[in-house]
């Protein structure tokens, strides 16, 4: 005999459920997997009681729903074979080269678009299921661009909003995507579609016209409603996404991060340390970056006896041959650095190819003298905003890429061309003689805007705009 589901007023849905599963000798457990945005959402899910639907990150597998840290889990089963051609495929090898200025070119499968569709239709009706009536859902990136549409004509009584954390791209990219009417129109299902920067908004209104011909009238597009055969109103605009400025400000002040901190300078022979931290993805300038400091080595206008880089690049997408293949050049490009530069005991690039605690991450912020994102596009990039926020001492020099998003924040920041590899060598050598003046005058504007543009007031922002309500959570 099957039991009515419980509903909820307020449904997240995202490829991912924020927990991993650990197995135990006892069995299988789940702990949280803690990240920006069960960070953001946690408060405001836990006010209203509220759901998160996802892919509980294992294939083959009949996940009954459960609780962690207060949050309902409603887990989206789905097959090794899916995850192949929805994930790793069509999400992973298509739409996110698209997405991010085709670094490398995009594969066009027709079965992983049909996996696609299948498996947003699956989070759609998950969705509809445990939404209860009139209640708010909100759908999170890339990976389930449709559900909004498939979500409503299910259920035309809930308020829909859609999130994209990576990049939209101009039209003249996005044009070539098989199914880009499909996508556009799946997106337009929703009442509220919020991007990271102005830029991308204005890239999806673009091909909004191009593709349905509606455009923009008084802040909204009035979008055909086939439940009332009128129109009814979607809002396209630009929110930020941020981080706990708070909490890690607080983690990185600790006596006990502060050592750490101590500890790995003094590891590194009490050299200026420049920093990298990446997910390995061909996204983020990793090479780029690697060249230029070569270069510099080369050139002799950075001594390897003052000054080392730590590349801290954590595992990625593995099965995807790209990343394999990045890893690889990542992997060689160090070795012969070190071959050439470093000394016994003195290595001239440190790489660390593992994930980090949030302490850990926080004592090498608070370690670096120079911190170098370099993405050569980025939706945001929030590790740009967790340096800023770890260097509760005021000092500390980022050098960002103007192509991430969080550029258009971190105006204080050196804002480089990845693409102009003397142009980076030159910010390096400046970041790391900048005058501690110039440092601090810097890290105190970009401190004033990660501390008040946290992810909490992102996610009211985003919330209140969609349900039309400011005050959600405290
Ligand atoms: P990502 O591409 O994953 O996110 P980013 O915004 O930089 O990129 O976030 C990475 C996160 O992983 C950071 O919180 C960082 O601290 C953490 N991290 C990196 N290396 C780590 C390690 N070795 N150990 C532990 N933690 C590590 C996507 C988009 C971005 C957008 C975010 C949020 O591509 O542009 O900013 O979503 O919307």
């Amino acid at each position: 005999m099957s039991t009515t589901p419980p509903t909820f007023d307020l449904v997240v849905v995202a490829n991912r459920l924020p927990v991993d599963r650990v197995d135990e000798p006892t069995g299988p457990t789940w702990v949280t997997a803690p990240g920006g945005l069960v960070t953001a959402l946690e408060p405001i899910l836990a006010a209203r009681e509220g759901a998160w639907v996802g892919w509980p990150g294992v294939p083959d597998e009949t996940v009954e729903p459960f609780t962690a840290d207060s949050i309902s889990l409603v887990p989206v089963r789905l097959s090794a074979d899916e995850v192949e051609a929805y994930y790793e495929g069509l999400s992973n090898s298509t739409i996110w080269p698209i997405y991010h200025d085709v670094i490398v070119p995009a594969t066009f499968e027709r079965s992983w678009w049909q996996a696609y569709l299948r498996v947003n239709d699956r989070f759609a009706a998950r969705a509809a299921e445990v939404a209860a009536p009139g209640a708010t859902v909100w759908v999170h990136d890339y990976q389930l661009q449709l559900v909004p549409q498939m979500l409503r004509e299910r259920r035309p009584d809930v308020r829909i909003g859609y999130f994209a954390h990576i990049p939209f791209p101009p039209y003249e990219l996005f044009a070539q995507l098989p199914w880009r009417t499909d996508i556009v129109k799946g997106m337009l299902g929703a009442d509220l579609i919020g991007f990271q920067i102005d830029a991308d908004a204005d890239n999806f209104l673009r091909a909004t016209r191009a593709l349905t011909g509606l455009s923009r009238r008084r802040g909204q597009l009035r979008v055909p409603d086939l439940s009332t055969a009128g129109t009814r109103g979607v809002t396209v605009t630009d929110f930020p996404i941020s981080i706990d400025s708070a909490a890690l400000s607080a983690l990185a002040a600790s006596p006990e991060v502060a050592a750490q901190a101590a500890q790995v300078r003094a590891d590194l022979g009490g050299r200026r340390i420049i920093l990298g931290v990446d997910r390995l993805d061909y996204t983020k300038g990793i090479r780029h970056r690697l060249q230029a400091y070569a270069e510099l080595l080369a050139e002799g206008r950075i001594d390897p006896a003052e000054v080392v880089l730590v590349q801290v690049a954590t595992p990625s997408r593995e099965r995807v041959e790209d990343y394999r293949r990045l890893r690889d050049e990542v992997e060689l490009i160090v070795g012969r650095v070190n071959g050439d530069y470093a000394s016994i005991g003195q290595p001239a690039v440190v790489y660390l190819h593992q994930n980090h605690d949030r302490a850990a991450m926080a004592a090498l912020y608070r370690a670096a003298d120079v911190m170098l994102v370099t993405p050569l596009r980025d939706g945001m990039n929030l590790v740009a905003k967790e340096y800023v926020a770890a260097r509760v001492d005021g000092d500390g020099v980022l050098i960002l890429s103007e192509f991430a998003g969080a550029a258009v924040e971190l105006r204080q920041a050196l804002l480089i061309n990845p693409h102009d590899i003397a142009g980076l060598k030159d910010a390096i050598v400046r970041g790391v003689r900048m005058p501690p003046g110039e440092r601090r005058a810097r890290m105190r504007r970009l401190r004033r805007v990660v501390l008040q543009r946290t992810v909490q007031r992102w996610a009211e922002d985003f919330f209140g705009e969609l349900t039309g309500d400011g005050a959600v959570a405290s």
